[in-house]
């Protein structure tokens, strides 16, 4: 038992240890349940009395010199792994490889911001809709080219399910649930059949706004855009409205700010104009609140409606709608600075 014994000692004073594991392995192998020191401790009860003081203290002896090993091996593993590589895990990993945020999330948040501090409540609604809610209750006539093939995705050629085409079907929706006043802006992804270009794409966001009310006017519609112009593109911006035609409002006009990159002198990007054109607006059309039983004897409302990419394009100075779409981390990473 005592050359047993020795033999033990210099197995544990040799031991070297890479890892916690081995540290575990060789307090399995010495202390564990069939380990060679507990072994020892069984042994024991057949050592002949008059040996058995002298005997006992020594496997004592040899059962804490391991106990010591292991503590030691473990606190010289720890103490050299962050000498050795002086990391302090406990640090955030630097430098942090922050992505950005996408240009149209970055549109889309100041839009929020700036109709959020007019009132107007955020609704989103489905992609994938139904004839009435984008065209019929809209007062789209029945053979309105938009309700077209070359416009408008259907689905599995069901004429009564379509892709979204706007977002003015939410607006429709939240008259359905809501009675006046109404107050919201409905951003979201919407779809149509068109050749993509540099300046066309059959996916693009829109944000559109819904005010409805008793007396609500023009001038009402007037002065929220102005305000929203100005905190967008600053102060300076200028605003003018032009005659056109929706089949949802009427009277409708489309918005022009003044160039913010000429101030209105005229140049490339304003095709020697000096306006830019951003927007499409007006009275909501009778016939669209009588159809969503809202009577429009007694209310009336404003509504407008903008593509995010457009505006994006203007804010940012960028070229080429495809570009949105490509996640291609050069263009992205251009706006970490706008974060
Ligand atoms: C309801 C009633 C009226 C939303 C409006 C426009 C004018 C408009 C275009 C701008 C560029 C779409 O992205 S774009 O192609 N939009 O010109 N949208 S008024 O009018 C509504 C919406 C909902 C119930």
């Amino acid at each position: 038992m005592q050359s047993k014994i020795e033999n033990i000692k210099n197995k544990i004073k040799d031991f070297k240890a890479e890892s916690i594991k081995d540290i575990e392995d060789l307090r399995i192998l010495l202390l564990g349940k069939k380990g060679e020191i507990t072994r020892l401790f069984s042994e024991f009860r057949d050592v002949p009395n008059d040996q058995k003081k002298e005997l006992g203290q020594h496997i004592n002896n040899l059962k804490n010199a391991a106990l010591e090993r292991i503590q030691q091996l473990k606190d010289s593993l720890e103490g050299s792994k962050i000498e050795k590589s002086d990391i302090d895990v406990t640090l955030p990993p630097f430098p942090l490889n922050f992505g950005s945020r996408h240009p149209i999330s970055l549109v889309l948040e100041e839009l929020y911001n700036i109709f959020g501090s007019l009132g107007f409540k955020i609704v989103e609604g489905p992609e994938i809709e139904d004839d009435w809610h984008v065209f019929s209750s809209l007062n789209f006539p029945k053979d309105h080219p938009a309700r077209d093939m070359q416009d408008t995705f259907f689905i599995e050629s069901n004429p009564d399910i379509v892709l979204r085409t706007h977002t003015s079907s939410v607006q429709v929706r939240t008259m359905e649930q809501q009675k006046p006043p109404i107050r919201v802006i409905c951003p979201g992804r919407v779809f149509r059949n068109e050749a993509i270009s540099a300046r066309a794409h059959c996916i693009f966001h829109q944000i559109e706004g819904l005010y409805i009310d008793k007396n609500v006017s023009f001038a009402d519609l007037k002065q929220t855009l102005l305000y929203f112009a100005r905190e967008l593109f600053g102060s300076d911006v200028k605003i003018r409205l032009r005659p056109s035609f929706f089949p949802f409002t009427e009277p409708s006009a489309e918005m022009d700010i003044s160039c913010n990159l000429c101030g209105g002198k005229g140049c490339g990007v304003c095709k020697h104009t000096g306006w830019l054109e951003i927007l499409g607006c007006g009275m909501v059309d009778p016939n669209v609140l009588d159809f969503n039983n809202i009577d429009s004897k007694i209310y009336t409302g404003f509504a407008f409606g903008m593509g995010i990419e457009r505006i994006a394009m203007l804010k940012y100075q960028v070229k080429d709608l495809r570009l949105y779409f490509e996640n291609d981390t050069r263009f992205l990473n251009q706006f970490k600075s706008v974060l």
